[in-house]
Parts: C-alpha cells; structure tokens; sequence
C-alpha cells in the first residue's frame, strides 16, 4: 500500500485528491490546521474520516516541527504540497503571510523532505499566476513561457517553482511542478470568482439578494474542473523522470462571459445586477490565461473529462441546494 502526504487535505484540490487516492487504495496522510470552530477545520473531508486509510493530524507549513514528526511518523512515497494562501487578491493585502506560506515554508519542507524521506517523490502546487503578463505570440502559455509574475502570490510561486527545480537538481530528488491554470468545483471558496458570481446570481433568483458586487470584469481565465486537475497531480508524479508540466484546458473566457452564461440560465439579465466595487479590483491585474497542456495530454495520456458546462451545473445545483434546504 503506498502512503500520500498532502498539505492542504482540508482545501478545494486537497479534499479531492484524497478520496482519488483512497479510491487507488493508498494511505492518506495530511495536515490539518486548528480552527477556533472545530467543524470547519475539516469540513471538506469530513464525509471521509471514517476511512481507516485516511490520517488527519494538527500540523503548519509554518511550524517545521509539526512537519517533521508527522514525515517521521507516515515515511510517505509521495509528498503534495497544496497548502497555500492561494488568494491572489488577499496576498496583496497579506503579501508577507503569503511570502512565508507560499515560499519559505516550501524552501524549509524540502529540507525536511531532503533529510528524512529523500526517495519520496514530491509534488509543488505550481500556478499559471506565475505567468503574469507574459503570453507566447499565439496567444498561449506554456512551460517555456517565461514568468512575469503580476501578484504577490504570483512571486510566491515562482520562488517555489525555482527552489523546487534548483533542489531537484542540486540533491537528486524526484520532485515535479504542475503549473495548473484555474480549477474549480462546488468545493470552491466562494471568494473565488466563479462560485462568488453562481452564489450571487442564485441568491438574486430567490430574491435573498440585489446586487453582486464584482471588480474587472474583463480578465480571462482558463477555467477546469478540480476533479480532473488532482488526477493529472497524482499522473504526474507516476513520471520515472522529473518533470514540470502545464495542466490546462485551452479553452479562456472573461468575467464578464461567466457572468452572462450564469445569470442566463436563471434567465435574469446580468447587466441589471451586476456592478463594479473597487475594493475588488487588484492593485495590478493578470489580464488573460490561456493554457496549452499538449505536453502533459501527451506525456500523462490525461485530458480534462469534466466540460466548462457540465461544471458551472454542478456548482449552480450545489447552490440551489443549500438555499432550498
Ligand atoms: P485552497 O482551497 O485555498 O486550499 C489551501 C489549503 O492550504 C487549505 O486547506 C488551507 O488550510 C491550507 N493552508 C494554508 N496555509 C497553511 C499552512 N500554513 N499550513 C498548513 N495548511 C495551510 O486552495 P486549492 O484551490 O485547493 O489549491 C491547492 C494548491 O494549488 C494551492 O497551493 C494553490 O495555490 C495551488 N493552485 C490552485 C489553483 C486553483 O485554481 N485552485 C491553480 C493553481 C495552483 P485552511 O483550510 O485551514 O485555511
Ligand atoms: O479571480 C476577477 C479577478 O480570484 C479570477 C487561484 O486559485 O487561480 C486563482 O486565482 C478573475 C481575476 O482567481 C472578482 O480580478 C472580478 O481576474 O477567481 P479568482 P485567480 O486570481 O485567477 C490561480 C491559477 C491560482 O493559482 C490561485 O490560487 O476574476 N474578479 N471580480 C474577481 N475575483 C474575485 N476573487 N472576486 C471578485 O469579486
């Protein structure tokens, strides 16, 4: 039976990648902060704690002893480091959180890794956000396209990619990059853009709500499912060579699009509702993502399964759900 660590077990990708390598029989091991509400530290893999195979324990990026004993204790064969502040607005407002989060505890957890557990193979959640501004000519970007991070968040992440290859290569280790653009599912954070509008829009349908305030409407990203993405993860760590691979539809829309799909289908006009408030806007913005993952479609036979439709039905009949019930 192999043993996954996973930082980030109670996030979006962290809680479906568990139940996808429970389901492939693995032993499931990860960190869980404290929260002052006891119910919400776990709430996204709470359906799954009665699984003998799965082992939550109080843990921190931040807190290198927490990390070491529970890398003692499990000896994991593969390591997924998801755990982030992973809100690129936010990290304006928190950029040394972020910093901290985001890099210097990736920087001390392969130290960790390097020392007691070398022969694990381990996994950076890295991002498109490190592309910034940068777009190849036909309007793609790919592993080659050089980062020009626009965020705090973004730099973040570069530091993280960069400490990652620099480790891989400097100590031998089997560690891999996947540069994944936009991902979503019902499990969002609803701070996120595409569950924020879906809950807005739903709340307006049923009258529980007026306006959906919003900040630019006019950024496009490459939006996938979570579902799909945590698998081509666990895909790209089966690799024997390391590598660092770009995971992507290749498929952009705008905010505003998203806006018109969703609010169309509940057959209210979005012009009426929707209005801009500053507060949401970014000091500086990312202004178009789209992925081509034709390197990975090859090398990990993977392709997004879930479409952009099926998706936001998913996330609107999740909605519509809590607020019947
Ligand atoms: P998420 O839902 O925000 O989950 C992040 C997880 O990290 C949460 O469980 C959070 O714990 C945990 N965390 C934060 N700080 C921590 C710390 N100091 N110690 C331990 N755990 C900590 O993010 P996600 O969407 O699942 O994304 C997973 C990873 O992929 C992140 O690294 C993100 O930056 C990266 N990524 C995401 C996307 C995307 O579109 N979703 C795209 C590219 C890359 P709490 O629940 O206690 O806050
Ligand atoms: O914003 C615009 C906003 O916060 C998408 C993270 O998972 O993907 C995610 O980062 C777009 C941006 O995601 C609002 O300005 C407009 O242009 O949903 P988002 P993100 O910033 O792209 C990357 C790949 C990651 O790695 C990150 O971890 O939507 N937008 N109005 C808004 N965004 C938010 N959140 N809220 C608004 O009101």
């Amino acid at each position: 039976m192999k043993k996954a660590f996973i930082t980030g077990i109670g996030g979006q990708d962290g809680s479906y990648l568990t139940e996808h390598l429970l389901n492939l029989n693995y032993e499931v091991w990860g960190i869980i902060r404290r929260n002052s509400i006891p119910e919400n530290q776990e709430s996204r893999i709470n359906h799954l704690q009665h699984n003998k195979n799965l082992h939550c324990v109080y843990g921190d990026l931040l807190d290198t002893n927490s990390i070491e004993k529970i890398l003692m204790e499990c000896q994991p064969d593969e390591i997924y480091n998801l755990a982030a502040q992973s809100h690129v607005r936010i990290s304006f407002d928190i950029p040394q959180l972020t910093v901290q989060t985001n890099a210097l505890a990736v920087l001390n957890l392969l130290d960790s890794y390097r020392k007691i557990c070398p022969n694990a193979k381990f996994y950076q959640a890295s991002s498109s956000e490190m592309f910034g501004e940068s777009v190849d000519k036909d309007g793609y970007q790919r592993e080659t396209t050089p980062f020009k991070p626009v965020s705090p968040y973004g730099c973040s992440k570069v530091f993280a990619f960069n400490i990652c290859k620099n480790y891989r290569k400097s100590y031998n280790l089997p560690i891999y990059n996947g540069i994944l653009f936009n991902h979503e599912s019902k499990r969002r954070g609803s701070n996120f853009v595409t569950n924020k509008i879906i809950k807005g829009a739903i709340l307006i349908k049923y009258g529980k709500q007026k306006q959906l305030e919003l900040g630019n409407l006019d950024s496009y990203r490459d939006w996938g499912h979570s579902k799909d993405y945590v698998k081509a993860m666990h895909k790209i760590l089966q690799q024997d060579k390391e590598l660092d691979l770009v995971i992507s539809t290749g498929d952009t829309r705008s905010v505003r699009d998203l806006c018109k799909i969703v609010f169309n289908k509940l057959n209210l006009d979005y012009t009426k509702y929707v209005i801009q408030n500053e507060k949401y806007l970014r000091p500086q913005e990312l202004p178009y993502l789209k992925g081509d993952s034709q390197k990975a479609r090859e090398i990990l036979n993977w392709e997004p399964e879930i479409s952009f439709e099926d998706m936001i039905n998913e996330m609107m009949e999740h909605w519509e759900n809590i607020l019947k019930s």
